[in-house]
């Protein structure tokens, strides 16, 4: 496989993004959508704030308050038993192993533009903020699909009763409509098709089980993109491979002659997040028709490696030019990088079912 990392990678970190709460760091500008609007292209970046803490004993968590709109900040001292503070990303208690209490940062959605795709200026103000209790520890991962005019936006809202998908529309990213959640939790990884496939609507989704079952892919369908059913079951983790520990849609399904490419995301349990791909059937996307045994893509630069969290690609988006597709992908949970790999030489590499 090809791969055309770009020469500016990371295109876009931490530091480029100036943060919009006093007193709060920026340490991520990753997993951004991707959207292309009046001659540019957009990056929906989840950007992920935390308060600074001055004393390495103190972790603090920010809670956005829908009633004053404001973030409270709580916090944690690092002795407290009662929590394990071992993954940076959240706060857990010791008592409820799987789940987390709180999240050390907040994010949100923020819009950077480029007319080529390489050099991005940032907005000032977010695109997409929390404004509802489902929403109080953040929005993260977004998503986009355009249909028509109309640039459909979803996202994880991520609140103390779990991590479902929440959407909003926009024909001018200027003003939003929220339709609010349409994945109830615990779900991520929504991907909405581009078009009606034989009069439905079509998204693949994530559901984290807790009875029986694994974080794996399904799909539903729908007449309105806002209340979906029929959903099946599509593809699952494999043992001993790149996608043994969990998986979920990435990038916006992509019509080929041979199929819906899906550019997905798997782990293994241990956390390395790669990229691979699965093609599904263009009359009826619930089928798998193939699939990558290798990944497409793993974390190997420095910049995909090392960070908040490292070795990790995960791409939430991607352009199509002919054959050549630049995938847009957060790297280490921390910044966003873009690659080219040929639409082709991805097909040939898939092994059939
Ligand atoms: C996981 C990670 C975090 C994220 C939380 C909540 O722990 O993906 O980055 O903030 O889930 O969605």
């Amino acid at each position: 496989m090809n791969i055309y990392r770009y020469e500016e990678n990371p295109l876009i970190t931490p530091a480029d993004v100036k943060p919009y709460h006093d007193g709060f760091e920026v340490i991520g500008a990753f997993n951004a959508g991707v959207a292309e609007y009046n001659g540019e292209v957009l990056l929906l970046l989840r950007v992920a704030e935390r308060p600074i803490s001055n004393d390495p004993m103190i972790v603090k968590a920010p809670v956005f308050n829908p009633e004053t709109q404001q973030l409270d900040i709580l916090e944690f001292r690092t002795d407290d038993e009662r929590y394990d503070f071992s993954d940076p990303r959240v706060i857990r208690n010791v008592n409820h192993s799987g789940t987390f209490e709180y999240l050390t940062s907040l994010s949100y959605i923020r819009v950077a533009r480029s007319k080529d795709g390489h050099r991005f200026t940032i907005d000032d103000k977010p695109l997409v903020y929390p404004t509802q209790t489902l929403e109080t520890f953040g929005i993260e991962d977004p998503r986009v699909t355009q249909i028509g005019d109309t640039y459909y936006i979803y996202f994880s809202a991520v609140s103390p009763v779990g991590v479902g998908e929440s959407m909003v529309s926009t024909k001018d990213f200027v003003n939003f409509t929220h339709h609010g959640m349409i994945f109830g939790p615990d779900n991520k990884d929504v991907l909405i098709f581009p078009e009606k496939i034989n009069g439905k609507y079509y998204a693949l989704h994530r559901p984290t089980t807790k009875s029986t079952g694994n974080p794996e892919m399904w799909i539903a369908e729908s007449d309105n993109l806002l209340y979906w059913g029929n959903h099946k079951h599509i593809a699952g983790l494999r043992e001993g491979m790149w996608d043994s520990g969990r998986m979920g849609g990435g990038a916006v399904p992509i019509r080929t002659e041979k199929g819906w490419l899906e550019l997905y995301h798997g782990a293994t349990l241990d956390h390395r997040y790669c990229m691979g791909a699965l093609l599904l059937d263009l009359n009826d996307p619930s089928k798998v028709i193939a699939r990558s045994n290798q990944p497409i893509m793993e974390p190997e630069a420095d910049y995909e490696k090392n960070g908040f969290f490292g070795d990790v690609v995960f791409s939430c988006g991607a352009l199509v030019d002919g054959d050549v597709l630049k995938m847009y992908y957060g790297v280490a949970d921390t910044s966003m990088a873009c690659a080219e790999l040929s639409v082709k030489e991805i097909l040939d590499s898939l092994t059939y079912l």
